[in-house]
């Protein structure tokens, strides 16, 4: 969307505005309650006691970046009698409803594994979740349900590696004949937490084959945080959109495992190469579902998810301006350093102005933090929601 004339970067800017305003990345309701490690979950002021409040937080965050339509739910962690009327909710608020993050992770029954586990009881138990979970999307219209297993095992000899991506491939057959048309799975991989010998799906490979087998309705998530240090990401963001298996990202940033620290915080450039992968790839579009999964410990959460969402676009907007003729040029000639440079233009440049710009034609305020400092919402909350037992992981 740009050229280079004479060293100098000219860019339509037109085409780059207008394929920004269209993003849209969904923000995690978990990431308005209290949050922490394993240490430590740190109370904070103003944090939502429900489902609906996580929702009228998320809806803040829409507010001020007019790129944040959607927040996904976690069950059970915002279980309602009536998600028809939370999904109501949230449209009522200027929001939708968007993934079903499902959840068997966090019940005894679930030790030594979910939908893997040696015990065909349990196995039947974790498969009922994920088929609740279906039945929930139905009742919000949630096109996606994430999959994220805890399975895993711990020693060398506890269960056999095989049986165990047999009984996975089994349940993931069962969740996948129950979607709709207009439904699909995301797997997300993760190569090691909680378990620390095997996790029953560790990387993309793993959720590449089970999603191949099964059809085009099964996709691969990709979290930022999920893999091994020094792991070429946008390798695999390129080899998953090539072969149409690349269904979303959980972005978070990490220094060192799932740290889940704010987007592109740790790695600005990896950011802006794994954007540049999804732009050149045919990846963005509503197909590749940009989602954020992360929990903010020590900082102030919905400052922290307008931060990444505006990480996420800032990146997105310099993989937008990449000088794709000139890049093309210099990698068909063997210019290797050339071809270097054209990205290192597009990274470098700072993108701010024109991300203001682009809010005030979308009629917002070009500086969403000050907006939303300004707005007094969280002073508002915080007085509001004194009372009551915030949320929080596992509530
Ligand atoms: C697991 O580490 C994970 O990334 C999965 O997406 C879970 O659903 C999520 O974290 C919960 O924060
Ligand atoms: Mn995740
Ligand atoms: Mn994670």
């Amino acid at each position: 969307m740009s050229s280079q004339e004479s060293g100098i970067l000219v860019t339509d800017t037109k085409a780059v505005k207008a394929a920004l305003r269209t993003q849209h990345i969904e923000t995690p309701s978990w990431a308005y309650g209290n949050s922490g490690t394993r240490f430590k979950v740190f109370a904070q002021q103003g944090v939502p006691r429900t489902p609906e409040e996580k929702i009228d937080d998320a809806a803040q965050v829409h507010r001020f970046t007019g790129v944040a339509p959607t927040v996904a739910l976690h069950i059970p962690w915002d279980r309602v009698d009536d998600y028809a009327a939370l999904a109501a909710h949230a449209r009522d608020r200027g929001v939708g409803l968007g993934a079903i993050n499902s959840n068997v992770f966090q019940d005894d029954d679930y030790m030594l594994g979910s939908v893997t586990n040696p015990d065909p009881a349990i196995r039947k138990k974790a498969l009922r979740h994920l088929l609740d979970c279906v039945d929930i999307m139905d009742a919000t219209g949630s096109r996606d349900l994430k999959l994220w297993f805890s399975d895993g095992t711990n020693y060398p000899g506890q269960d056999d590696i095989r049986a165990r991506q047999d009984r996975l491939a089994e349940a993931l057959a069962v969740v996948y004949e129950r979607l709709g048309d207009d439904q699909r799975f995301l797997l997300e991989y993760k190569l090691f937490e909680p378990a620390f010998y095997t996790m029953d799906v560790p990387d993309w490979g793993t959720a590449y084959a089970h999603c191949m087998r099964l059809g085009p309705k099964a996709q691969v998530v990709v979290d930022t945080g999920h893999h091994a240090p020094g792991t070429n990401i946008e390798f695999i963001v390129a080899s998953l959109l090539r072969e149409n298996k690349l269904g979303a990202f959980d972005f978070n940033s990490r220094f060192y495992a799932d740290d889940d620290l704010m987007v592109g915080a740790a790695d600005p450039f990896q950011l802006f190469r794994i954007m540049h992968e999804v732009v050149q790839g045919g990846g963005y579009g509503e197909h590749v579902a940009f989602m954020l999964d992360q929990c903010h410990n020590i900082e102030p959460k919905i400052h922290g998810q307008i931060r990444s969402v505006m990480n996420v676009q800032e990146a997105t907007a310099k993989a937008l301006l990449v000088d794709v003729e000139a890049l093309r040029a210099a990698q068909n000639s063997g210019d290797v350093l050339g071809a270097n440079a054209v990205l290192m233009d597009a990274y470098n440049t700072d993108v701010r102005p024109l991300l203001g710009e682009l809010r005030e034609e979308m009629g917002l305020d070009p500086d969403p933090v000050a907006a939303y400092k300004r707005s007094g919402y969280f002073e508002r909350v915080s007085d509001e929601r004194k009372d009551g037992q915030a949320a929080g992981w596992g509530a």
